[in-house]
């Protein structure tokens, strides 16, 4: 068999429906094998597109997306992804071509060391060297990206390798368990759980993977531990319950924050030291318990005292079952919290200042949105107002990047929920900065036939740093830019534009966005002046005494 035919069959054999592209004519023999595969080829408008839609796909399935390029140039063009997926821990293959290695008349054109450039970026980092060694690196590739912690490999696939023949059959995947925790790691989690007085449950990332969402609900119902989440645990635990205290948006100084300083034990379930910290742990201070697959990386913010590795589902199960009515935690202050919590929050859900302010616009959307309706986010001032106001009540409802917080992402990972998820409403939010990254992919978007409402939130600047520079007292300056004129810009693609030009028309103007069907960009003009009153004034004069 040809090698790329090959490499094709094995991707087959690990399940892959899609592969998200920008070939070029490196690529071409594995573009012909793709061509008569079961394998469906998106075309992107950049690589970056491509492989953002990939990590997504990974992120939203648990098996690993998978992107193509060509060397060079469209490889280079992947490093942002590919950190994407290794700090969000999205398994993501990435495919791309090179030169001939066994003689070449190319000199060094277009060659750079690809291999090298991603290997502190990847798990592995690999040029295939020999065709009949493609379905070991492919089986090995796909179990190390999608393995726990997930993240991103590379397989350099040369145009002559590309066109030999080959002897070697496909190596398949197999089933597989993830270890469970130890009884006595288990028995001492619990003895210290019930001797602590104000204990609460941190829920991150980790916990947002294979499915381990049903696991901690019914851990959360039958014993009433008060929990947290950070941006990346939104949703795995349904927010709407007495019991949740607010998503660590800030590292230090929010509501949620009031409850950790009360807190003499945190069972940290799923969290690891990529996201940016939910809390800083001090010496001293509550005692942690990190529960996840590996171990806790240590750092001079996170030193838990005891760790239960294993898989966490059955970790979570297994430590329910010996807290079996035991959990001694005095609530009354967590309760109180909540409703003040929920108070705050609600607070400016209704102004109907235009331009908007976030509050409202988090609210707005939370209203059109069902409950399994999925919003993705790029990078910007208005991600932490979504962590901290918008309620998430399934897993994978609402992607936030708390690990890369790449800006340029949002829209392409919003294509690919639409993608994989086509009755539900799908919502991009986005900066008028971020979008701009990958506006391109409007493009693919409309020629995929998606169903996709891409909120365009402008300011006509790059808003979170112009908030940090006024933070530290620098004057306003080099932060602004202009737009174009989004409503004609999204017509231009085929998509539909708006514009919305007073508060009370934005829930109107996304329903019948979504129920138009088709790609509908919303240009939203938003009033950035409550970052400062909220995040730093009220913020800073809270009182935890309630
Ligand atoms: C690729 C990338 N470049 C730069 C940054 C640093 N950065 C973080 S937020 C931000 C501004 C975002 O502006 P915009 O998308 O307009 O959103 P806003 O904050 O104005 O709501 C920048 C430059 C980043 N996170 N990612």
């Amino acid at each position: 068999m040809k090698a790329s035919d090959l490499m094709v069959a094995a991707l087959e054999a690990e399940g892959v429906e899609y592969v998200f592209a920008v070939p070029g004519e490196e690529n071409l023999d594995l573009l012909e094998s793709l061509r008569t595969s079961a394998i469906t080829l998106v075309l992107a408008r950049h690589e970056q597109g491509a492989g953002f839609m990939a990590a997504t796909y990974g992120r939203l399935t648990g098996k690993a997306g998978v992107c193509l390029a060509t060397l060079g140039p469209g490889a280079t063009n992947l490093t942002a992804p590919a950190a994407y997926a290794a700090l969000g821990a999205f398994p993501l293959v990435i495919i791309t071509g090179q030169k001939p290695i066994k003689t070449s008349k190319q000199a060094q054109f277009q060659i750079v060391d690809v291999v090298s450039l991603f290997t502190p970026l990847c798990k592995a980092s690999t040029q295939i060297v020999n065709g009949n060694r493609i379905p070991s690196l492919v089986r090995e590739g796909f179990r190390l990206a999608q393995e726990e912690r997930p993240g991103a490999v590379l397989l350099e696939l040369p145009e002559d390798i590309a066109e030999e023949e080959t002897i070697e059959p496909v190596i398949p995947p197999h089933y597989r368990r993830y270890a469970v925790a130890g009884d006595a790691a288990l028995d001492e989690a619990a003895e210290r759980i019930i001797a602590a007085e104000r204990p609460l449950l941190l829920i991150g990332a980790g916990a947002n993977r294979r499915r381990a969402s049903k696991a901690l609900r019914k851990f959360v119902s039958d014993t009433g531990f008060p929990f947290f989440d950070t941006q990346m645990g939104k949703g795995v635990v349904d927010e709407d319950s007495e019991l949740y205290l607010g998503t660590a948006a800030l590292s230090s100084g929010d509501y949620v924050h009031c409850a950790i300083e009360k807190a003499d034990l945190i069972v940290n379930i799923g969290h690891d030291v990529v996201e940016k910290p939910p809390f800083f742990m001090e010496p001293g201070g509550q005692t942690v318990i990190h529960i996840n697959y590996k171990a806790a990386e240590v750092d001079q913010v996170y030193f838990p005292q005891l760790e239960v590795i294993g898989d966490i589902a059955g970790s979570v199960e297994r430590l329910g079952n010996r807290l079996d009515g035991k959990l001694q935690c005095d609530r009354s202050y967590y309760t109180a919290l909540h409703h003040e919590i929920a108070s705050h929050i609600s607070e400016t859900s209704d102004d109907e200042r235009f331009p908007m302010v976030p509050q409202r616009v988090v609210a707005d959307v939370r209203s059109v949105m069902a409950r399994d309706d999925i919003v993705a986010l790029d990078n910007g001032i208005y991600k932490i107002w979504f962590a901290r106001n918008y309620i998430a009540h399934e897993p994978g409802t609402i992607l936030l990047d708390n690990a890369l917080a790449t800006m340029g992402a949002g829209l392409p990972s919003a294509m690919m929920a639409a993608m994989l998820a086509p009755g539900r409403r799908v919502l991009a939010v986005c900066g008028d900065g971020g979008f701009m990254m990958n506006s391109q992919e409007l493009e693919t978007a409309v020629r995929l036939g998606l169903n996709l409402v891409v909120l365009v939130l402008n300011d006509a600047a790059y808003g979170m740093i112009r908030w940090k520079q006024d933070q530290l007292g620098f004057p306003d300056y080099g932060l602004t830019f202009s737009n174009p004129d989004f409503v004609t810009y999204a017509q231009s693609y085929g998509a539909t534009g708006h514009r919305v030009e007073r508060s009370a028309d934005l829930v109107a103007v996304l329903n019948d966005a979504f129920e138009a069907g088709g790609v509908h960009l919303v240009d939203l003009p938003v009033d950035y002046s409550e970052n400062k009153k909220v995040l730093i004034d009220e913020l800073g004069a809270k009182v935890c005494e309630l």
